[in-house]
């Protein structure tokens, strides 16, 4: 039988749906919950065995909100779940965002339409019937003319290339793949590689716990006091009371939380103005110090340097031992990588059962089965924590590997670079629509809200293809380009590219550089809805070559 009819076959086989979702975190079940409110069947898969994606794979001790939290990083779609869900703390903890994500399943009745433990391990679009099949882990076949990758971005797992991983002979763990039991740190030697997000946010609690602690450092972080407390009610209230006004704040913010950006210069403030408003943020903790202090941090080198240096006076005070503290120092431009929040970081180089490796200095030459062998000797180990963090943004994406139009594969497609239209969109591959894809803001805008908004397009644009008896959408020929060059051209404004980061794709060896974050916050979501407006410009669009699932059954 010809490929092509084989494929039609196999389509016409499948168990038929309008939609197939994967992913079941803050994207995926609320891009459920829409479909259904058109009238579609839709599907979720998810390989984890609780809804919550990211919240439900990073268990790790010490995970949180690193966003402003609390009433902020949560749906906001509905009134009655902002009404009546209680935030405890100001930086919410993995259990409780977990905990809120179950919640949100029940309440929206989510559940019979999810299946957990279930991974799609292939996902192929035929031309003629304009469908994609799908095939599961467990051997189940289904069809439906969309396909929604909501896989995350930070949940391909970067395990390190390091010679003799495999043989360590104590226990190991990924952060992003953290066992549900109580991992026990007490009495045993400890190491853990890696200092972004993740690491920093568990090196307290294990230093608290374990016998001894090392930390292999490749390159120091600017890290910030988290700030964490309990959520004041006045806020909470406050919040409720003004909920539209305030979620319309958010939407028109540039990172999505409902503040008010400075209108000052760094420059502008004297030396000793710039350090009280530090010391001010500071004390305070979260993300103000960086985003809402001045204007010009992130965009202006001078202004950076005064907030870099302020950080780096502060590890030189709270580290007693000045070879630690300058080893502790980074020296990149702040903000410029994944801001990371703290509770008790750099305190923790202060403690006698912690030492710390400078990895620049003194390099893994090898993981043994006993420890990790850097060039100065042997660090024998129990347990080794891999704080390594993903090949972010598009690795999920590139894990399913998609095939589209002439069966060329996302791998193929992007081997070279990634592109989008939109972020949304990629050409080639008809009826596949991303969130928190690439060349969107994803992970530099209020994550939730940010699902919300791309899920609602993507809810209306199939709405417009039904309503036209449309059959296909796809990114016309060329505006990936242009699109791409708008996310360079956006980013360019900023001080983001000039530092290797995971937003770059300096984090993965091999992995092509290419800044992978649209950075106008607002600005892309006008412009999503701009592209709705002009009956999705940029966008070819085929007629339906059949009836849809739904209309047929
Ligand atoms: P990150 O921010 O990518 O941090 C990974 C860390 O691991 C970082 O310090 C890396 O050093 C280090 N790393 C990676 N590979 C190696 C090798 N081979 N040897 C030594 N050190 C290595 O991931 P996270 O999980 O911390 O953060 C992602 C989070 O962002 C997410 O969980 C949210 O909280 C937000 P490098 O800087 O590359 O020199």
């Amino acid at each position: 039988m010809p490929e092509q009819s084989t494929q039609q076959a196999s389509a016409a086989r499948a168990r038929a749906l309008d939609a197939i979702i994967i992913g079941a975190g803050f994207g995926g079940m609320y891009a459920l919950h829409l479909l259904r409110g058109l009238g579609l069947s839709a599907r979720v898969y998810d390989d984890a065995t609780s809804v919550g994606g990211t919240w439900s794979w990073n268990r790790y001790p010490g995970a949180r909100v690193d966003f402003p939290g609390g009433p902020y990083y949560c749906y906001t779609f509905s009134e009655e779940l902002v009404r009546e869900w209680d935030w405890a703390e100001t930086q919410p903890d993995q259990p409780s965002v977990l905990a809120y994500l179950n919640y949100v399943a029940d309440k929206f009745d989510l559940r019979r339409d999810i299946e957990l433990q279930t991974r799609v391990t292939s996902a192929q679009y035929d031309e003629a019937t304009q469908r994609w099949t799908v095939e599961t882990n467990h051997g189940a076949r289904v069809s439906a003319q969309f396909l929604i990758c909501a896989v995350g971005t930070l949940s391909a797992a970067n395990r390190p290339n390091i010679p003799g991983l495999d043989s360590f002979a104590g226990e190991c763990y990924h952060t992003g793949h953290w066992p549900h039991e109580k991992v026990d740190f007490t009495g045993k030697r400890v190491g853990i590689i890696g200092t972004g997000s993740s690491g920093v946010q568990a090196i307290p609690i294990m230093a608290r716990e374990a016998a001894h602690l090392t930390v292999f450092q490749r390159t120091p972080q600017y890290t910030i006091p988290a700030g964490n407390r309990p959520l004041d009610p006045a806020v909470t209230r406050q919040t409720r009371d003004n909920w539209p006004q305030v979620r319309q704040q958010m939407i028109e913010s540039p990172f999505g939380a409902p503040f008010v950006p400075s209108t000052r210069s760094a420059l502008d403030d004297t030396p000793e103005q710039r350090k009280a408003l530090y010391e001010t943020h500071w004390q305070k903790g979260g993300l103000g110090i960086a985003f809402d202090s001045y204007h010009d941090i992130l965009f202006e080198q001078a202004a950076n340097h005064t907030l870099a240096d302020f950080v780096r006076s502060k590890i030189g005070q709270i580290v007693r031992d000045p070879t630690i503290a300058k080893k502790l120092m980074p020296d990149y431009l702040i903000g410029t990588k994944r801001q990371i929040l703290d509770s008790g970081y750099y305190e923790t180089f202060n403690r006698d059962n912690v030492n710390l490796v400078d990895l620049r200095d003194d390099p893994i030459q090898a993981i043994t089965p006993g420890g990790v062998r850097t060039r100065s000797g042997e660090h024998p180990l129990d347990m080794l924590v891999l704080a390594t963090g993903y090949d972010a943004i598009t690795g999920a994406l590139q894990n399913l590997n998609p095939r589209g139009r002439g069966g060329v594969t996302l791998k193929q497609q992007w081997a070279e670079r990634f592109n989008t239209y939109l972020g949304m969109a990629i050409p080639g591959f008809p009826n596949l629509f991303m969130i928190h894809g690439p060349e969107t803001p994803s992970v530099l805008f209020n994550m939730p809200l940010g699902a919300e908004l791309e899920g609602e397009w993507i809810r209306d644009c199939i709405r417009y293809l039904r309503e036209h008896r449309l059959g296909a959408i796809e990114p016309a020929p060329g505006v990936e380009t242009a699109w791409g060059e708008e996310v360079a051209e956006v980013a360019s404004h900023t001080l983001f590219p000039l530092t290797e980061s995971w937003y770059t794709g300096a984090n993965i060896p091999g992995k092509h550089r290419q800044f992978a974050v649209h950075m106008g916050g607002p600005r892309y979501f006008q412009k999503l809805s701009k592209v709705a407006g002009k009956g999705y410009e940029g966008f070819a669009l085929e007629p339906e070559l059949r009836a849809p699932a739904a209309a047929r059954s």
